[in-house]
Protein backbone atom coordinates (compact mmCIF):
# COMPACT_ATOMS: atom_id res chain seq x y z
CA UNK A 1 0.00 0.00 0.00
CA UNK A 2 1.46 3.68 -1.11
CA UNK A 3 -1.39 5.44 1.78
CA UNK A 4 -4.32 5.07 3.14
CA UNK A 5 -5.66 7.81 0.98
CA UNK A 6 -3.84 6.49 -2.19
CA UNK A 7 -6.60 5.24 -4.62
CA UNK A 8 -4.86 2.91 -6.92
CA UNK A 9 -7.07 3.01 -9.74
CA UNK A 10 -6.02 6.60 -10.36
CA UNK A 11 -2.59 6.35 -10.79
CA UNK A 12 0.13 4.31 -12.25
CA UNK A 13 3.85 4.11 -11.19
CA UNK A 14 6.00 6.29 -13.35
CA UNK A 15 8.74 4.03 -14.71
CA UNK A 16 12.57 4.31 -15.04
CA UNK A 17 13.25 5.13 -11.24
CA UNK A 18 13.83 2.83 -8.29
CA UNK A 19 13.18 5.29 -5.79
CA UNK A 20 12.50 4.15 -2.21
CA UNK A 21 12.33 7.30 0.32
CA UNK A 22 9.60 9.15 -2.37
CA UNK A 23 6.99 7.25 -4.67
CA UNK A 24 6.59 9.00 -8.07
CA UNK A 25 3.10 8.33 -9.75
CA UNK A 26 1.50 9.85 -12.96
CA UNK A 27 -2.83 9.76 -13.20
CA UNK A 28 -4.37 7.48 -15.72
CA UNK A 29 -6.50 10.12 -17.01
CA UNK A 30 -5.10 13.28 -16.88
CA UNK A 31 -1.84 15.35 -17.37
CA UNK A 32 -0.85 15.03 -13.17
CA UNK A 33 1.77 13.46 -11.23
CA UNK A 34 1.85 12.55 -8.05
CA UNK A 35 5.35 12.96 -5.68
CA UNK A 36 5.30 11.80 -2.25
CA UNK A 37 7.22 11.80 0.62
CA UNK A 38 7.87 7.66 1.75
CA UNK A 39 9.15 8.05 5.24
CA UNK A 40 5.84 8.28 7.18
CA UNK A 41 7.90 6.22 10.32
CA UNK A 42 9.62 9.48 10.51
CA UNK A 43 7.00 11.86 10.07
CA UNK A 44 8.61 11.72 6.15
CA UNK A 45 11.82 13.79 7.16
CA UNK A 46 14.20 13.93 4.16
CA UNK A 47 17.47 12.84 4.15
CA UNK A 48 19.72 13.56 1.37
CA UNK A 49 18.64 10.64 -1.13
CA UNK A 50 15.57 11.91 -0.37
CA UNK A 51 15.83 15.35 -1.76
CA UNK A 52 17.72 13.38 -4.47
CA UNK A 53 14.85 11.76 -5.18
CA UNK A 54 12.55 14.61 -4.79
CA UNK A 55 14.59 16.89 -7.60
CA UNK A 56 14.81 14.00 -9.98
CA UNK A 57 11.12 13.08 -9.81
CA UNK A 58 10.32 17.00 -10.00
CA UNK A 59 12.85 17.58 -12.51
CA UNK A 60 11.69 14.90 -15.24
CA UNK A 61 8.15 16.01 -14.36
CA UNK A 62 9.17 19.50 -15.41
CA UNK A 63 10.71 17.82 -18.47
CA UNK A 64 7.27 15.98 -19.29
CA UNK A 65 5.84 17.98 -21.95
CA UNK A 66 2.09 16.35 -21.10
CA UNK A 67 2.15 16.95 -17.72
CA UNK A 68 0.81 20.70 -16.20
CA UNK A 69 0.15 19.71 -12.67
CA UNK A 70 2.51 18.05 -9.99
CA UNK A 71 0.62 17.15 -6.44
CA UNK A 72 3.60 16.85 -4.33
CA UNK A 73 2.39 15.01 -0.77
CA UNK A 74 3.19 12.81 2.09
CA UNK A 75 2.06 8.57 1.99
CA UNK A 76 1.00 7.84 5.22
CA UNK A 77 -0.29 7.13 8.46
CA UNK A 78 3.06 5.95 10.08
CA UNK A 79 3.07 2.41 10.80
CA UNK A 80 4.62 2.94 14.04
CA UNK A 81 1.47 5.43 15.91
CA UNK A 82 -0.86 5.94 13.29
CA UNK A 83 0.09 9.81 12.83
CA UNK A 84 0.46 11.94 9.48
CA UNK A 85 2.48 14.08 8.10
CA UNK A 86 3.52 16.00 4.81
CA UNK A 87 7.22 16.59 5.73
CA UNK A 88 8.76 17.15 8.69
CA UNK A 89 12.26 18.77 7.65
CA UNK A 90 15.59 17.49 7.38
CA UNK A 91 16.29 14.60 9.30
CA UNK A 92 17.47 15.68 12.68
CA UNK A 93 19.15 12.23 13.54
CA UNK A 94 21.98 12.11 10.21
CA UNK A 95 22.73 16.20 10.58
CA UNK A 96 25.90 16.86 10.61
CA UNK A 97 27.96 20.07 11.21
CA UNK A 98 27.88 21.27 7.40
CA UNK A 99 25.03 19.74 6.52
CA UNK A 100 23.10 16.32 6.30
CA UNK A 101 25.17 13.05 5.96
CA UNK A 102 24.03 9.99 3.33
CA UNK A 103 23.43 6.80 4.81
CA UNK A 104 26.38 5.03 3.11
CA UNK A 105 28.87 7.37 4.60
CA UNK A 106 29.23 9.41 1.28
CA UNK A 107 30.55 13.00 3.28
CA UNK A 108 28.31 15.73 3.82
CA UNK A 109 28.67 18.16 0.73
CA UNK A 110 27.90 21.04 2.86
CA UNK A 111 24.93 21.98 0.91
CA UNK A 112 21.94 22.08 1.80
CA UNK A 113 20.14 20.79 -1.31
CA UNK A 114 16.94 21.09 -0.47
CA UNK A 115 16.86 24.93 -1.18
CA UNK A 116 17.33 23.34 -4.99
CA UNK A 117 14.23 21.57 -4.83
CA UNK A 118 12.45 24.78 -3.48
CA UNK A 119 13.78 26.83 -6.61
CA UNK A 120 12.71 23.77 -9.15
CA UNK A 121 9.22 24.32 -7.68
CA UNK A 122 9.42 28.02 -8.01
CA UNK A 123 10.62 28.42 -11.20
CA UNK A 124 9.15 25.02 -12.98
CA UNK A 125 6.31 26.19 -15.63
CA UNK A 126 3.72 23.84 -14.22
CA UNK A 127 1.39 24.35 -10.90
CA UNK A 128 2.69 22.46 -8.08
CA UNK A 129 0.07 21.72 -5.77
CA UNK A 130 1.14 20.44 -1.97
CA UNK A 131 -1.48 18.56 -0.52
CA UNK A 132 -0.79 17.84 3.43
CA UNK A 133 -2.87 15.11 5.18
CA UNK A 134 -0.89 15.65 8.45
CA UNK A 135 2.21 17.62 9.72
CA UNK A 136 4.05 19.87 7.76
CA UNK A 137 7.00 21.32 10.03
CA UNK A 138 10.70 22.91 9.65
CA UNK A 139 11.50 22.41 6.19
CA UNK A 140 8.40 20.40 4.94
CA UNK A 141 6.84 23.71 6.07
CA UNK A 142 8.61 25.93 3.86
CA UNK A 143 8.13 23.58 0.97
CA UNK A 144 4.21 23.87 1.52
CA UNK A 145 5.21 27.86 1.95
CA UNK A 146 6.79 27.57 -1.71
CA UNK A 147 4.36 25.45 -4.00
CA UNK A 148 1.78 27.01 -5.65
CA UNK A 149 -1.49 26.38 -4.05
CA UNK A 150 -1.59 24.42 -0.67
CA UNK A 151 -5.21 21.95 0.27
CA UNK A 152 -4.76 21.22 3.89
CA UNK A 153 -6.43 17.93 5.61
CA UNK A 154 -8.63 19.25 8.30
CA UNK A 155 -8.67 16.62 11.34
CA UNK A 156 -4.83 15.99 11.20
CA UNK A 157 -3.33 18.89 9.03
CA UNK A 158 -0.77 20.83 11.33
CA UNK A 159 1.56 23.26 10.35
CA UNK A 160 4.42 24.08 12.98
CA UNK A 161 7.66 26.26 12.36
CA UNK A 162 10.62 24.20 14.47
CA UNK A 163 13.69 25.59 12.54
CA UNK A 164 14.53 27.96 15.81
CA UNK A 165 13.97 25.09 18.09
CA UNK A 166 16.52 22.72 15.94
CA UNK A 167 18.50 25.90 14.45
CA UNK A 168 18.49 25.17 11.59
CA UNK A 169 16.51 28.11 9.98
CA UNK A 170 15.30 28.45 6.30
CA UNK A 171 15.74 32.71 5.92
CA UNK A 172 14.54 32.15 2.20
CA UNK A 173 11.12 31.18 0.81
CA UNK A 174 10.14 29.77 3.83
CA UNK A 175 10.13 32.97 6.19
CA UNK A 176 10.66 35.70 3.63
CA UNK A 177 8.20 34.74 0.82
CA UNK A 178 5.76 33.31 4.29
CA UNK A 179 5.13 37.17 5.01
CA UNK A 180 3.93 37.87 1.51
CA UNK A 181 1.33 34.85 2.35
CA UNK A 182 0.48 35.25 6.05
CA UNK A 183 1.93 39.25 6.32
CA UNK A 184 4.80 40.10 8.54
CA UNK A 185 2.76 39.81 11.73
CA UNK A 186 1.55 35.85 11.50
CA UNK A 187 4.94 35.25 9.87
CA UNK A 188 6.74 36.60 13.09
CA UNK A 189 4.61 34.80 14.98
CA UNK A 190 4.78 31.11 13.13
CA UNK A 191 8.86 31.51 13.58
CA UNK A 192 9.39 32.98 16.48
CA UNK A 193 6.82 31.03 19.04
CA UNK A 194 6.95 28.33 16.96
CA UNK A 195 3.70 27.21 18.14
CA UNK A 196 1.41 24.55 16.35
CA UNK A 197 -1.45 25.40 13.80
CA UNK A 198 -4.00 23.68 12.54
CA UNK A 199 -5.55 23.64 9.02
CA UNK A 200 -8.31 26.10 9.85
CA UNK A 201 -5.82 28.39 11.03
CA UNK A 202 -3.53 28.01 8.16
CA UNK A 203 -6.72 28.99 6.41
CA UNK A 204 -7.15 31.88 8.00
CA UNK A 205 -3.81 33.02 7.96
CA UNK A 206 -3.90 32.88 3.84
CA UNK A 207 -1.74 29.98 3.54
CA UNK A 208 -3.71 27.03 2.70
CA UNK A 209 -5.87 27.88 -0.05
CA UNK A 210 -8.85 24.97 0.96
CA UNK A 211 -8.96 22.42 3.90
CA UNK A 212 -10.91 19.36 2.67
CA UNK A 213 -12.04 16.11 5.03
CA UNK A 214 -9.01 13.73 5.51
CA UNK A 215 -10.61 11.10 3.13
CA UNK A 216 -10.96 13.38 0.02
CA UNK A 217 -7.81 15.44 0.68
CA UNK A 218 -6.40 13.43 -2.94
CA UNK A 219 -9.49 13.22 -4.29
CA UNK A 220 -10.01 17.19 -4.20
CA UNK A 221 -6.03 17.39 -5.57
CA UNK A 222 -7.23 15.78 -8.61
CA UNK A 223 -10.57 17.72 -9.03
CA UNK A 224 -7.85 21.14 -8.85
CA UNK A 225 -5.92 19.57 -11.18
CA UNK A 226 -7.94 18.75 -13.67
CA UNK A 227 -8.87 22.23 -13.48
CA UNK A 228 -5.40 23.70 -13.99
CA UNK A 229 -4.88 21.09 -16.82
CA UNK A 230 -8.21 22.45 -18.16
CA UNK A 231 -6.68 25.79 -19.05
CA UNK A 232 -3.85 26.87 -21.84
CA UNK A 233 -0.57 25.60 -21.06
CA UNK A 234 0.85 28.79 -22.13
CA UNK A 235 -1.26 31.10 -19.97
CA UNK A 236 -0.70 29.04 -16.83
CA UNK A 237 3.04 28.98 -17.38
CA UNK A 238 2.71 32.95 -17.91
CA UNK A 239 0.62 33.61 -14.94
CA UNK A 240 2.66 31.71 -12.71
CA UNK A 241 5.77 33.85 -13.58
CA UNK A 242 4.10 36.83 -13.04
CA UNK A 243 3.37 35.84 -9.68
CA UNK A 244 6.44 34.62 -8.95
CA UNK A 245 8.36 37.90 -10.32
CA UNK A 246 7.80 40.50 -8.03
CA UNK A 247 9.15 38.79 -5.32
CA UNK A 248 11.92 37.23 -7.32
CA UNK A 249 14.12 40.12 -8.78
CA UNK A 250 16.55 39.94 -11.98
CA UNK A 251 16.24 36.09 -11.91
CA UNK A 252 11.86 36.86 -11.64
CA UNK A 253 12.76 39.29 -14.65
CA UNK A 254 15.22 36.55 -16.53
CA UNK A 255 12.71 33.85 -15.82
CA UNK A 256 9.72 35.38 -17.37
CA UNK A 257 11.43 37.37 -19.84
CA UNK A 258 12.72 33.73 -20.80
CA UNK A 259 9.18 32.79 -21.99
CA UNK A 260 8.52 36.05 -23.92
CA UNK A 261 11.70 35.28 -26.43
CA UNK A 262 10.22 31.72 -26.41
CA UNK A 263 7.14 33.62 -27.85
CA UNK A 264 8.79 35.33 -29.85
CA UNK A 265 10.76 32.88 -31.74
CA UNK A 266 7.04 31.43 -32.84
CA UNK A 267 6.57 34.57 -35.23
CA UNK A 268 7.04 35.17 -38.56
CA UNK A 269 9.18 37.88 -37.87
CA UNK A 270 11.41 36.32 -35.87
CA UNK A 271 11.81 33.52 -39.03
CA UNK A 272 13.40 36.89 -40.84
CA UNK A 273 15.53 37.80 -38.82
CA UNK A 274 16.94 34.13 -38.52
CA UNK A 275 16.31 33.75 -42.28
CA UNK A 276 17.72 36.91 -43.09
CA UNK A 277 21.22 36.14 -41.17
CA UNK A 278 21.57 32.97 -42.73
CA UNK A 279 20.52 33.95 -46.58
CA UNK A 280 23.13 36.55 -45.97
CA UNK A 281 20.67 39.73 -46.75
CA UNK A 282 19.01 42.77 -45.34
CA UNK A 283 16.19 41.33 -43.50
CA UNK A 284 12.86 42.73 -44.74
CA UNK A 285 10.77 44.20 -41.68
CA UNK A 286 8.28 45.51 -43.69
CA UNK A 287 5.26 43.03 -43.59
CA UNK A 288 5.81 43.54 -39.56
CA UNK A 289 4.22 46.35 -37.88
CA UNK A 290 5.04 48.45 -34.97
CA UNK A 291 1.66 47.89 -32.51
CA UNK A 292 0.42 50.41 -30.65
C1 LIG B 1 6.78 17.04 13.28
C2 LIG B 1 6.57 16.89 14.79
C3 LIG B 1 6.00 18.21 15.36
C4 LIG B 1 5.56 15.75 15.01
O1 LIG B 1 5.39 15.51 16.40
P1 LIG B 1 4.71 14.13 16.88
O2 LIG B 1 3.46 13.89 16.10
O3 LIG B 1 4.60 14.21 18.36
O4 LIG B 1 5.71 12.95 16.43
P2 LIG B 1 7.14 12.57 17.06
O5 LIG B 1 6.93 11.53 18.09
O6 LIG B 1 7.91 13.77 17.40
O7 LIG B 1 7.82 11.93 15.76
C5 LIG B 1 7.56 10.60 15.35
C6 LIG B 1 8.88 9.96 14.99
O8 LIG B 1 9.42 10.69 13.90
C7 LIG B 1 10.72 11.18 14.23
N1 LIG B 1 10.92 12.46 13.55
C8 LIG B 1 10.01 13.43 13.36
N2 LIG B 1 10.55 14.47 12.71
C9 LIG B 1 11.84 14.13 12.47
C10 LIG B 1 12.92 14.81 11.84
N3 LIG B 1 12.77 16.03 11.26
N4 LIG B 1 14.10 14.17 11.80
C11 LIG B 1 14.25 12.96 12.31
N5 LIG B 1 13.26 12.27 12.94
C12 LIG B 1 12.07 12.86 13.01
C13 LIG B 1 10.68 11.32 15.73
O9 LIG B 1 11.98 11.37 16.25
C14 LIG B 1 9.90 10.09 16.12
O10 LIG B 1 10.77 8.98 16.01
P3 LIG B 1 10.79 7.84 17.18
O11 LIG B 1 9.42 7.21 17.09
O12 LIG B 1 11.89 6.93 16.77
O13 LIG B 1 11.03 8.56 18.48
C15 LIG B 1 7.88 16.53 15.53
O14 LIG B 1 8.26 15.24 15.16
C16 LIG B 1 8.99 17.46 15.23
O15 LIG B 1 9.07 18.55 15.78
N6 LIG B 1 9.91 17.02 14.36
C17 LIG B 1 11.14 17.76 14.06
C18 LIG B 1 10.83 18.88 13.10
C19 LIG B 1 12.14 19.62 12.81
O16 LIG B 1 12.69 20.26 13.66
N7 LIG B 1 12.62 19.54 11.54
C20 LIG B 1 13.83 20.16 11.15
C21 LIG B 1 13.67 21.68 10.95
N8 LIG B 1 14.67 22.18 10.09
C22 LIG B 1 14.64 21.86 8.83
O17 LIG B 1 13.83 21.16 8.28
C23 LIG B 1 15.69 22.48 8.03
C24 LIG B 1 15.11 23.56 7.20
C25 LIG B 1 15.52 23.40 5.79
O18 LIG B 1 14.92 22.63 5.08
C26 LIG B 1 16.63 24.16 5.31
C27 LIG B 1 16.49 25.53 5.35
C28 LIG B 1 17.50 26.32 4.91
C29 LIG B 1 18.65 25.72 4.47
C30 LIG B 1 18.74 24.35 4.42
C31 LIG B 1 17.76 23.55 4.86
C32 LIG B 1 17.95 22.08 4.84
O19 LIG B 1 17.53 21.43 5.79
O20 LIG B 1 18.50 21.53 3.87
Amino acid sequence: MVSELFDPKAWQAVEGFDFTDITYHRAVDQGTVRVAFNRPEVRNAFRPQTVDELYRALDHARQTTDVGCVLLTGNGPSPKDGGWAFCSGGDQRIRGKDGYQYADGTPSTGRLHILEVQRLIRFMPKIVICVVPGWAAGGGHSLHVVADLTLAGAEHARFKQTDADVASFDAGFGSAYLARQVGQKFAREIFFLGDTYSAADAHRMGMVNAVVPHEELEKTALEWARKVNGKSPTAQRMLKFAFNAIDDGLVGQQVFAGEATRLAYMTDEAAEGRDSFLEKRAPDWSPFPWHF
